[in-house]
């Protein structure tokens, strides 16, 4: 093995390139984590497309996690207030397709349900799906994408036919105006942020619009900053078209020749007038007069949007919404233009293209198809009707399957729901009642590994090899770069041994991770996101590829040739129009009342990643980022009688969470904000979402994750905030409850 690897970090969306070399070097003193291990060295990988060698701080002290705590043999227990013992893999596989065989045996396949993560390589996704919606026949595999990108990957189908971001980053650098919408990218897509930042600065005559209720960092370095309401993005966007059609600054060829559906559109932004919008969102006439203005004025308008367009009772509407700004001025499939979705991790992408929810399979199809469930039943070599033409259940109608007994055996894979899940008190109590559940992760303990059965150990990044696709399509072979730790699995390897036990010997019959790609691609043949020309072989020897990549020599690309999707102005639907999808705006679910005065919204920090199992094991991130927090306007302090530190005690109608405030004017009057990362291992009584609700986008079934109402109530406490809520609380009280 070369000394020196090249691969993708396994954090964000953005997919930048890695270089990373073994700990030993010749005449260095060998770097060490604070557990005594050997730590890899990493650095950006100036050759990667995407990124060009640069990486944040998540990506440059990955490594320094890897070997920590981390989950070595399966485990198993026969109910949970019992200690986990530890088992053979031969054990825990014949315990898990028994249990499988029981319960489609006497349930039905519906019973069984997989929740798996944007989080998987290509390849994990790719046999977790023939297994289940194939072999068994439950499309009952859904994953925490529908948490994250759910709500996008809807309102691409239904404004331009298929899913499919049709950007790429060197729009970064093309357009004359980025409109960011709902996203934190300075914190949380770093690199993008930063190639966009220096395009700003350099360039005088380009643009950079942030909509977002808070003055992030990223509002910052905005022109203008349109603090907006929560969950009122439908109203201004609406309103941006209201004026844009009062204005005259219409590309009217383009919607005539290339679009459907303008007609009831131009019906619904009647209703948003300038004074309206300007009331409801919060924000002046002349700013949302200089935005819309932008839009008019602009040769090339990129938008960007993440989770404050998705996490919403109507995300898929606002992205519908945001599309339809970008059809109404032709910006979409031309250099510098279109609708850009900023990917929440870093194979979610590659998820959407296997088809990791439970409504998609593989190749951009859609379960409820019948000609797409005949090919993907014929490619597997099925029987005709194999596939079930039902949805499976979404990541909350797991959650409420298991409260009515409907739900008896359920797998979790790489991903924490025990802290990512809206409502945590019922998400707990309904965990509890799980007959029967395997949890398949890389560390231990996690607040998931509590309400676990049988926990099964995966390799992790840099432990098996794989595809991930970033943001703007581009498809990275991960190569594993040293063994698993202790017995773990590759979690493509779990699912094949699991498919082989239950009597599918041949469909299984996979001895590497390169095979399982070929097999994959071979579904994207003819499909928006065609993968045929792209290999574990040709992405080792060329590097990193973007798609669509036809296996028709003729059509490949170099690896570094862009591409854009669209570019024909050609749509994916079946007339080949970009629709125009119309939506009223309907608010938050759960807006503020006399009870519950205040909005909380919830969001990220630029060091740590999610529900903490690598970056809170740190020291350099901890020290960042040591402790939970509240943000809370000076003037909503005052009224409260609070100051810096404080704690306070934020009840919502669902659960309580507790933190010290931090004061700030970077949060409206009205909002406050806490950080998602702090589960009930890291702090004592922080977790977002305990309070948060799951009313979901009725298209998408995204949960509103970034809005509910709450109560604030201070707490007389003698204690020091930071006292109470130990930084870093569970490394400093961890001692690992099972020997091994
Ligand atoms: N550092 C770091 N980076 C990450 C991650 C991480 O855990 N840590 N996770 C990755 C993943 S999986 C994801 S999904 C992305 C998420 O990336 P982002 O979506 O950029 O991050 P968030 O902080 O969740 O939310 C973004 C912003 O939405 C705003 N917001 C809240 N309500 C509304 C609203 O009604 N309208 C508008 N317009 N904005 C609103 C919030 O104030 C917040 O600043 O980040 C990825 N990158
Ligand atoms: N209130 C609120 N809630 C939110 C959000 C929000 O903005 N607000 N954001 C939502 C979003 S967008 C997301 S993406 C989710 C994220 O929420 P989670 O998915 O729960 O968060 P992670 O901490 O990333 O969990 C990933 C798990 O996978 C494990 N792991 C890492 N690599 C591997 C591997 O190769 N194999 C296996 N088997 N395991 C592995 C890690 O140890 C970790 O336990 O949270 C959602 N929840
Ligand atoms: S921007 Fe995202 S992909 Fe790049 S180094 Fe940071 S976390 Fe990793
Ligand atoms: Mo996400």
């Amino acid at each position: 093995m070369s000394d020196l690897i090249k691969t993708l970090c396994p954090y964000c969306g953005v997919g930048c390139g890695l270089e990373v070399s073994p700990p030993a070097q010749a005449n260095r003193e060998t770097n060490r984590d604070s557990k005594g291990n050997p730590v890899w060295k990493v650095r950006g990988d100036r050759a990667h497309p995407s990124s060009q060698g640069m990486v944040c701080v998540k990506g440059a002290t990955v490594t320094e996690s890897i070997s920590k705590d981390r989950l070595m043999y399966p485990m198993m227990r026969d109910s949970l207030d019992e200690p986990f013992r530890r088992a053979s893999w031969d054990e825990a596989l014949n315990a898990i397709a028994s249990r499988i065989k029981t319960v489609r045996d006497t349930s039905g396949a519906d019973a069984i349900c997989l929740y798996g993560s944007g989080q998987f390589l290509t390849e994990d996704y790719y046999l977790a799906q023939k297994l289940f919606k194939g072999i068994l026949g439950t499309n009952n595999f859904d994953t925490n994408s529908r948490l994250c990108m759910s709500s996008a990957t809807a309102g691409y189908y239904y404004s331009l036919g298929s899913d499919g971001p049709p950007c790429c980053y060197e729009d970064l650098e093309l357009t004359d105006c980025a409109f960011i919408i709902g996203s934190n990218a300075a914190e949380c897509h770093p690199i993008i942020f930063n190639r966009l930042r220096k395009h700003h600065k350099q360039n005088k005559n380009v643009k950079m619009i942030v909509v977002d209720p808070r003055r992030t960092t990223t509002a910052e370095a905005a022109d203008l900053h349109l603090a907006i309401r929560p969950g009122t993005d439908i109203d201004l966007l609406n309103g941006i078209g209201y004026l844009l059609l009062r204005w005259n600054r219409l590309n009217i060829e383009f919607i005539d020749e290339c679009t459907t559906g303008f007609p009831s559109y131009t019906e619904v932004i009647q209703h948003y007038p300038p004074e309206v919008v300007s009331e409801r969102c919060g924000i002046s006439i002349h700013d949302l007069i200089t935005a819309a203005k932008a839009w008019a004025e602009s040769k090339r308008v990129l938008s960007m949007w993440t989770m404050g367009l998705n996490q919403s009772s109507e995300g898929t509407a606002k992205v519908c919404s945001l599309i339809n700004l970008h059809l109404m001025t032709g910006q979409i499939g031309f250099p510098g233009s279109g609708p850009f979705s900023l990917t929440g991790q870093p194979n979610a992408m590659g998820g959407r293209e296997v088809g990791g929810l439970a409504h998609l399979l593989p190749g951009y199809r859609l379960v409820k198809n019948e000609q797409h469930r005949t090919e993907v039943e014929q490619f597997w070599g099925l029987q005709p009707g194999q596939i079930s033409p039902v949805p499976g259940r979404s990541a909350w109608e797991i959650i409420t399957g298991l409260e009515i007994g409907e739900v008896e055996f359920l797998w979790i894979a790489a991903t924490n729901p025990a802290v990512s899940m809206p409502d945590l008190e019922r998400t707990k109590a309904a965990l509890k009642t799980s007959p029967f559940t395997v949890y398949q992760d890389a560390y231990y303990p996690t607040e998931t590994a509590e309400f676990a059965h049988v926990l099964l150990p995966a390799a992790q990044w840099g432990e098996k090899t794989g595809t991930m696709t970033n943001s703007e399509r581009v498809v990275t072979l991960c190569p594993a770069f040293r063994p698993p730790v202790g017995q773990a699995r590759a979690d493509w390897e779990i699912f094949a041994e699991v498919g082989r036990r239950l009597g599918f010997a041949e469909q299984f019959a996979f001895t590497s991770s390169a095979e399982v790609y070929a097999e994959f691609v071979q579904l994207t043949r003819d499909r928006v996101c065609e993968q045929t020309g792209i290999s574990h072989a040709r992405l080792a020897a060329q590097g990193p590829i973007q798609w669509p990549e036809p296996d028709k020599k003729e059509l490949q690309s170099l690896p570094k040739a862009v591409k854009r999707l669209y570019t024909n102005f050609r749509f994916s639907t079946p007339d080949g129009r970009a629709r125009f999808v119309a939506h009223h705006s309907r608010g938050l679910a759960e807006p503020p009342d006399p009870d519950y005065p205040f909005v909380l919204t919830t969001g990220r920090l630029y060091g740590h990643w999610h529900t903490q199992t690598r970056t809170g094991r740190i020291e350099k991130i901890c020290q960042m980022h040591p402790n939970p927090f509240i943000e809370i306007h000076p003037r909503d302090a005052t009224k409260l009688g609070i100051q810096e530190n404080d704690l306070l005690e934020v009840r919502s109608r669902r659960g309580t969470s507790r933190f010290p405030a931090k004061v700030t004017k970077t949060i409206s009057p009205g909002t406050v904000f806490v950080p998602i990362h702090w589960g009930f291992l890291w702090a004592d009584k922080a977790e977002a979402n305990a309070l948060t609700h799951p009313v979901s986008c009725p298209q998408s079934l995204q949960p509103e994750l970034k809005a509910c109402a709450v109560q604030l109530v201070p707490v007389p406490t003698q204690m020091d905030s930071s006292e109470y809520l130990p930084s870093n609380a569970y490394s400093e009280t961890f001692s690992p409850p099972i020997s091994v």
